[in-house]
């Protein structure tokens, strides 16, 4: 079987929705992400800056490398917005999708007539796994700055095997976003800038999860009941059409409740370490939870008292 097939195939086994293939080469958007670094928008997000300009080439993460295999895989599309972000309420995504492209590059190394060197990158590396995902014809860029799928959507996780094998290049497709401005207008805080760029220092996905220390308070109200992370902005898109198909189990623990706010404050740290180990919450931390948790309630005394 050539080699595309068989990733291929074995992408669809391990559940990924989609798969594609880039060649290794310069980047295309590293000046918007300098840019973007520039103007102030990675916030709190120091390690974004350090070893910036490996981001130039994967060559230079792995210099042996010579494609860039791109995996998509999806999480629940919830339109109703709830205080945890879907993304999270699964299984920390870094650990399955690292899993899954371990197994993927295990069949590939039996397979391949070279030995197989592969990187994986699963926001692990300085690799701008956007760009590669659209290069590798994922989908494109929406005006939220995620990747959408036109079949799948923009909730989807992105990883990448970064491999020493010639796979010819995938068509990209072209962006359909149109008129379309949904995502822009359902951000609360303004956080998408008009040239895409996001402003992470106003994001309550930052804010909730990578932000330390205490909320700005100016920007406490826009949180609501956010506990952790933000959909807004990926929910409202129509792309996300395709219900349930596709999603990972990992991703969509049907029937094991998410804590309240007042549970939230209440959790001691080992019950934190049991109800969140393995999930991208226990990353973030018990104390930004409280922190959060804490904004959520007084954001409903505020509304409360203005009715
Ligand atoms: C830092 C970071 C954040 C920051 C900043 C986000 C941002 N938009 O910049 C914060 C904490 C806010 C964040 C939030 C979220 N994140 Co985040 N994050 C990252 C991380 C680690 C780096 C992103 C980065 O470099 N940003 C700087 C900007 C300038 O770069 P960029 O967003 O990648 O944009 C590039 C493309 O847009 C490209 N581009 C633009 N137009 C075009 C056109 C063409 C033709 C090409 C080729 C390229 C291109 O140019 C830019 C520079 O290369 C990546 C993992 C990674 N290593 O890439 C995950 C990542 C982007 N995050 C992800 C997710 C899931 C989220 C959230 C949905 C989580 C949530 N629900 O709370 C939100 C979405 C918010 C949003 N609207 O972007 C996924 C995105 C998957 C997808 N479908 O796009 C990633 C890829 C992680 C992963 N491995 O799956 N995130
Ligand atoms: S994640 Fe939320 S705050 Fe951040 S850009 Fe999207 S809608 Fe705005
Ligand atoms: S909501 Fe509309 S503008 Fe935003 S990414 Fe989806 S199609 Fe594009």
């Amino acid at each position: 079987m050539p080699l595309a097939s068989l990733i291929r195939e074995e992408a669809a086994r391990l559940g990924f929705s989609a798969v594609g293939f880039a060649t290794v080469g310069p980047c295309q958007t590293f000046d918007r992400f300098q840019n973007w670094l520039s103007r102030g928008y990675a916030a709190g997000m120091d390690y974004l800056a350090h070893h910036a300009e490996l981001r130039l080439n994967p060559m230079l993460v792995a210099p042996e490398a010579k494609s860039v295999i791109v995996v998509a895989a999806r999480y629940p599309a919830d339109p109703t917005i709830s205080p945890f972000s879907n993304y999270a309420r699964g299984r920390d995504y870094h650990d399955v999708l690292r899993g899954k492209l371990k197994q993927l590059a295990r069949r590939l190394g039996a397979q391949s007539r070279v030995p197989l060197a592969a990187r994986i990158c699963v926001d692990s590396a300085p690799v701008l796994e956007r760009e590669w995902a659209v290069r590798a014809g994922l989908g494109w860029i929406g005006k939220q700055g995620s990747l959408v799928n036109p079949e799948w959507g923009c909730t989807l996780f992105i990883g990448e095997l970064l491999v020493n094998l010639k796979l010819v290049p995938s068509i990209p497709v072209p962006n359909r976003c149109g008129n379309c401005r949904r995502c822009v207008d359902a951000c609360p805080t303004g956080a998408i800038q008009p040239d895409g760029l996001v402003d992470a220092r106003r994001c309550i996905a930052y804010l909730t999860i990578e932000h330390k220390g205490a909320i700005p308070e100016d920007l406490r109200p826009f949180l609501c009941s956010s506990l952790f992370g933000c959909d807004r902005c990926t929910a409202v898109c129509p792309y996300n059409q395709a219900g349930v198909d596709a999603i990972l189990p990992e991703f969509n623990p049907v029937g094991i409740p998410m804590p309240t706010a007042e549970q939230c404050l209440a959790l001691s740290k080992a019950d934190f370490q049991q109800r969140f180990r393995g999930t991208a919450i226990y990353r973030s931390g018990l104390s930004r939870l409280k922190r959060n948790a804490t904004v959520a309630m007084a954001n409903r005394n505020i509304s409360h008292s203005s009715h």
